[in-house]
């Protein structure tokens, strides 16, 4: 059995470089859970400024340039060793992934029989305001026939990308470890506290249901062809972009800050412990 490997996808913007930098945080204070990291990363450095510039009340930019093309976090999980993989480059490649229906061959050594994915979504505004899913949803199913909008150059919505993706990986995995094989899937949903209270209360499940009802009923249709979680995660608890938020940043230390809500025992739960999503995703392999 190889090593247990978690990894990132996602389009840019999804929020996973920030993510990678605030589990850096958490993991770094060497708290006992059954998830600790094992040595420091190659990409130290790299981690260690993300996380300043978090801690200094701003979310860290889009990935800088020259920075590798594979951030790998050795971890153990209940004392045996496993990895954070995250694809932490400019114009990563999951898009023509969508395009092209073809994995990164550069990923492929990493697809394996303990690999699990976390497919990363903003809570808000992802999709075009005005695709065919959304006008569909509110003016009922013939609007979109008799619409004079141009949709062509209209993104395909989000829901739909990552149904997809999901899809694609699962084919991957079928070629790579065999047809059998059910690959842990976590759905990470970002910028959890940008949605209204009641909103966060109903947890992540909920939330793709009403926002990405296609995505919601592929998952649960597909249930046993992948282990499907889905979390919502918000990195401190508020906006670092809105000046209301962040001037009581300093309040209390960042680190005692951020939520993961979760559904992983039935009801709606929220954690304090940003490494959930990950401890969920490795401990498929011990
Ligand atoms: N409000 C809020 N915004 C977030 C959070 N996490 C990420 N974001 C936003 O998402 C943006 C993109 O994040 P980034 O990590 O660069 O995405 P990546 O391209 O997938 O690596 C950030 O600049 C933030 O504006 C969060 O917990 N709360
Ligand atoms: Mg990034």
């Amino acid at each position: 059995m190889s090593e247990p490997t978690a990894l990132f996808i996602g389009s840019p913007g999804a929020g996973k470089s920030n993510y990678l930098f605030r589990l850096w945080l958490a993991l770094r204070d060497d708290r006992q859970r059954t998830i600790m990291r094992d040595g420091n990363p190659a990409e130290l450095q790299y981690l260690n400024d993300g996380v300043s510039r978090q801690l200094a009340g701003q979310f860290a930019d889009h990935t800088s340039m020259g920075v590798r093309e594979r951030i790998a976090i050795p971890l153990k999980v209940n004392g045996v060793p496993a990895s954070l993989t995250v694809p932490d480059r400019p114009g990563e490649d999951w898009k023509k992934f969508y395009e092209r229906r073809r994995f990164p061959t550069d990923w492929l050594d990493l697809i394996h029989d303990t690999t699990s994915c976390l497919v990363f979504v903003p809570a808000v505004g992802t999709d075009a305001p005005h695709d065919w899913m959304t006008i569909q949803r509110f003016q009922g199913a013939g609007a979109n026939l008799g619409t004079n909008a141009d949709l062509r150059d209209a993104p395909p919505p989000t829901q739909m990308v990552l149904a997809d993706t999901i899809q694609l990986l699962q084919a991957q995995f079928r070629q790579s470890v065999g047809p059998a094989h059910v690959p842990r899937i976590g759905i990470v949903i970002t910028a959890w506290d940008m949605l209204p209270a009641e909103q966060q209360a109903g947890g992540p499940l909920q939330h793709l249901r009403t926002e990405h009802k296609l995505l919601y009923d592929f998952i649960t249709a597909n249930r046993e062809r992948f282990a499907i979680e889905a979390f919502g995660i918000t990195l401190y608890g508020g906006d670092l972009n809105d000046p209301e938020f962040t001037k009581d940043f300093g309040d209390k230390h960042p680190r005692e800050r951020g939520e993961v809500w979760h559904q992983l025992n039935g009801a709606v739960e929220c954690s304090d412990d940003l490494v959930l999503p990950i401890a969920w995703a490795l401990s498929a392999g011990t």
